[in-house]
């Protein structure tokens, strides 16, 4: 197993980027000793005619920077083209068991899976089998069973062309059971904005953020999680556009960035300021703000239209476009501040403060993430920072909008070529009459009811196109022999992960190209697309030799198994698609014309080209045909768990800036200080003192909820850190298994891993020798 640093917690006072970013790059590269030749690979990173970045979906620049990746990129890209193998002789070597007992790290460490494989009971190992043997076997065993009962899951990650087929493959089998990693994500954004403002995305283009006079932030953390969206918020920050930021953390990408690419910042190591305001709210303390901003406004506005002053609010906007105006204005009207202050977590003076540089500002760009979609009125959050947008006209101009930032770098694209459970949003007739058949009409299963249908046996198989599905979902502790039930588990993956680990009846492990490598189908290189944060598709080609060994593509891998599962139809061509992904695109242009048309030539625009977003043009999408402000039903983003209890904090489950969701890339959280551990508990100093615990103590946590269900993870240690009273922070997954499945977003069923609220129980150890790496809080069952 690796060798990990000894476990240190202390302060980090660099800014974001700079040298620690350079050095951080170098490690990986050495560590996954990445082939020199992939080295160079870096440059064609996020370019035209080179490789879409594996990591996140900040948009693409059609004017790159000389090097368009940032530290996490870069790290991505290593961790692909990794030398390292993990092939049959691994598997030979090691069974299940035993490697349930490996870290998350240890296990990607291993390398690029190279063969396919299939779980063997008696042995309690992974054995290679054949394609053929693998697509003959998984087909009889899908044939036999209810298309209700399976599950089709996709991470995020695969190309539009891997996902229009895997959306196919699905729906000719007869079931809309496709959710998504966005199920766990930007759901709330998907179901938030078409009820305000008529899409299911972000409005705004890089062309905005280089107009914005200002920028507000919700809940994002760029520094760890989209780090080349850091020189946007740079040359904002340089044309003197204010960013107030709203996080209960202070993060350190938010608040002072050296661009690692520029040798004269790096050189005299002179930071950017960030954000010019930084409010640390409560978790769940956001709707609360934006009332408090918001009744800020309409106050200032009437005074100033009493006192024959420019109005503070866009009238003429808000009665060309808006519906619902007068009836949240009261609402604001009956919101009392004590209360606001209370709920939000900041004062009225510091609401104020923002909504007064907000007020005075005209293109405005309303930016969040995970710490507005992730909780249990996730969906009303997101609609109360659209109504300040819209207060002041800020959406469908040039320079103001909303973003949501999303997090894997198809994830937005796949939802748009028909990977969704809603089948509503799917051009089902369309599909239909093209490949005649009738398409599965009943809504499909999204994440959480995947998992409930686990849970109750309903769902008897899951096939997943890429992720580590049981490690992201929460409720581990039941979730996992639960997984043991299933009948079938289909992997397609290029690293192995925790959720490999716990077999099905029948597991299969399938090992597919990663996006940097070259695609070659009967001898010909392909290209594919994504779409990014921004609603803008961009083509892209491999750069870097796959591994040897026998590895298919992922359209190949769902191709096989479709045509294995599925009767011969001679309008779906599998072969010819797999052989030549232009007619892939030539299928997707005629699913969704208006988004795809001319898609194989417009791909090579530089730049990419853009969706359609009628709401960037102020044309609304929306039941009433106008921009509605929509009242929230309460202030409490999570009613659901009243956080009862002088001893119970708000758990927000986080991202180090050393992983990639479940993958762990190493144990630095170097932005907030902490080194060679994952087993921290956050805090703030008085709740320290006021539990009765030092620093250094080990702690167990444990939800507080009585559902029966006993939920717990540690030890961590307790670790100060400015974070507001309440309130303490944990990484994500390790604490997965603190979160109940019914608490989730209502109306998207995000699972709300922003606001747990747990109990901290201290451990006396006798030999206190240090503390663990990573702290157990699942397969204890084992
Ligand atoms: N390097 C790297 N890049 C990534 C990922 C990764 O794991 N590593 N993951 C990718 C994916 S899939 C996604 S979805 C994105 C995720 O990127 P983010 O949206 O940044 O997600 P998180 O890291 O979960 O944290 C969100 C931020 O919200 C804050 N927060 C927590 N609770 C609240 C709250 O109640 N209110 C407010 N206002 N803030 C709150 C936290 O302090 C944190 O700074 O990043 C993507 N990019
Ligand atoms: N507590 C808590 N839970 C969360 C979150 C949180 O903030 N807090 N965030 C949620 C969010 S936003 C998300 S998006 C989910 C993420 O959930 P997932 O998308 O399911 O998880 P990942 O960790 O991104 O998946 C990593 C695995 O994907 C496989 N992989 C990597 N690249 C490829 C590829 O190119 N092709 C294929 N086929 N496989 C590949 C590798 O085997 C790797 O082990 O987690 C969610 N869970
Ligand atoms: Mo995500």
């Amino acid at each position: 197993m690796s060798k990990i640093g000894k476990p240190k917690v202390e302060r980090y006072d660099a800014p974001s980027g700079g040298w620690g970013s350079a050095r951080s790059v170098t490690e990986i590269v050495l560590r996954e000793r990445v082939p020199l030749k992939s080295g160079a690979l870096l440059t064609r990173q996020n370019k035209h005619g080179g490789f879409a970045c594996v990591s996140c979906a900040w948009a693409k620049p059609g004017k790159p920077h000389p090097l368009e990746f940032c530290e996490n990129g870069a790290k991505a890209t290593a961790w692909e083209v990794t030398s390292k193998r993990c092939g049959p002789e691994f598997f030979a070597g090691h069974s299940l068991t035993e490697l349930r007992g490996w870290r998350d790290y240890d296990l990607e460490e291993v390398g690029r899976l190279t063969h396919p494989l299939r779980y063997d009971a008696a042995s309690d190992r992974y054995r290679p089998v054949s394609w053929a043997e693998a697509f003959a076997d998984i087909g009889a065993e899908l044939k036999a069973l209810d298309p209700d009962s399976v599950i089709f899951y996709a991470s995020g990650r695969a190309a539009l062309e891997t996902s229009y087929l895997y959306q196919l493959y699905a729906r000719l089998y007869g079931t809309n059971n496709l959710p998504d990693s966005s199920n766990m994500c930007h759901e709330s954004t998907s179901v938030a904005l078409p009820k305000s403002i008529g899409v299911t995305v972000g409005t705004v283009t890089l062309n905005d953020f280089d107009q914005a006079d200002c920028l507000l932030f919700f809940g994002q953390n760029p520094g760890s999680n989209s780090p080349r969206m850091l020189h946007d918020l740079q040359e904002a920050r340089k044309r003197g556009a204010p960013i107030i930021t709203f996080n209960p953390l202070r993060e350190r990408g938010l608040e002072t960035f050296v661009n690692p690419q520029s040798p004269v910042e790096m050189l005299t190591d002179h930071p950017t300021q960030i954000s010019t305001q930084y409010h640390q709210l409560k978790p769940g303390g956001d709707i609360a703000a934006l009332a408090g901003m918001c009744k800020a406004l309409l106050t200032a506005d009437d005074l100033a239209l009493e006192q024959g002053q420019p109005a503070v609010l866009d009238h003429a906007f808000i009665a060309e476009h808006c519906h619902g105006f007068a009836e949240f204005c009261e609402w604001l009207q009956r919101q009392e501040w004590p209360q606001l202050e209370r709920q939000s977590g900041l004062t009225r003076s510091a609401l104020e403060a923002a909504a007064a540089v907000y007020g005075r500002r005209q293109k405005v760009i309303g930016i969040y993430g995970m710490g507005l979609t992730q909780h249990r009125h996730g969906v009303e959050t997101i609609q109360m920072l659209t109504n300040l947008l819209l207060m002041r006209g800020n959406i469908g101009k040039p320079g103001a909008g909303i973003c949501p930032v999303r997090g894997h770098s198809n994830v937005q694209g796949q939802r748009t070529v028909g990977i969704t459970e809603k089948p509503e949003l799917a051009p089902l007739e369309q599909l239909g009459e093209r490949f005649g058949f009738t398409p599965p009409q009943d809504k499909g299963r999204n994440t959480v009811e995947a998992c409930e249908g686990i849970l109750d046996g309903s769902v008897k198989a899951f096939i997943g196109l890429g992720g580590n599905f049981l490690r992201a979902i929460p409720e581990t502790s039941l979730m996992e022999p639960a997984w043991r039930t299933l009948r079938l588990s289909v992997q397609i993956a290029t690293k192995l992960n925790r959720n490999h680990l716990v077999p099905a009846d029948k597991a299969y492990l399938l090992p597919c190209l990663g996006r940097t490598e070259i695609d070659r189908q009967n001898g010909v290189e392909q290209a594919h697309s994504t779409e990014d944060s921004t609603g803008c598709i961009h083509g892209w080609r491999g750069v870097a030799e796959p591994p040897e060994g026998d590895l298919l593509s992922e359209s190949a891998i769902v191709a096989g198994l479709a045509k294995a599962t599925l009767p011969d139809n001679p309008k779906v061509t599998w072969d010819a698609w797999v052989a030549d992904y232009a007619l892939i695109r030539d299928e997707i242009a005629l699913s969704f014309p208006e988004i795809f048309h001319d898609f194989n030539a417009r791909m090579w625009e530089v730049g990419g080209f853009h969706r359609p977003l009628p709401a960037a043009k102020r044309e609304w999408k929306t039941e009433t045909g106008k921009a509605n402000l929509i009242v929230p039903r309460s202030l409490d983003a999570d009613p659901d768990m009243p956080a009862s209890g002088r001893d119970v904090l708000t758990l927000m489950t986080l991202r180090s800036n050393d992983q990639f969701n479940t993958t762990i890339y190493g144990y630095h959280d170097r932005f907030r200080g902490v080194k060679g551990t994952r087993a921290v508990l956050l805090m703030n100093r008085n709740d320290i003192e006021r539990l009765g615990l030092a620093e250094g103590d080990k702690v167990q946590v444990s939800t507080v909820a009585d559902d029966g269900v006993r939920r717990e993870v540690g030890p961590l240690r307790v670790t100060p850190y400015n974070i507001p009273e309440g309130a303490c922070g944990g990484y994500y997954p390790e604490c997965n298994a603190l979160i109940p499945l019914w608490h989730h977003a209502e109306g998207s069923k995000v699972p709300a891993a922003k606001a747990i609220p747990v109990r901290l129980n201290k451990l006396i150890v006798a030999n206190d020798g240090g503390f663990p790496v990573e702290p157990e809080g699942y397969g204890a069952q084992y």
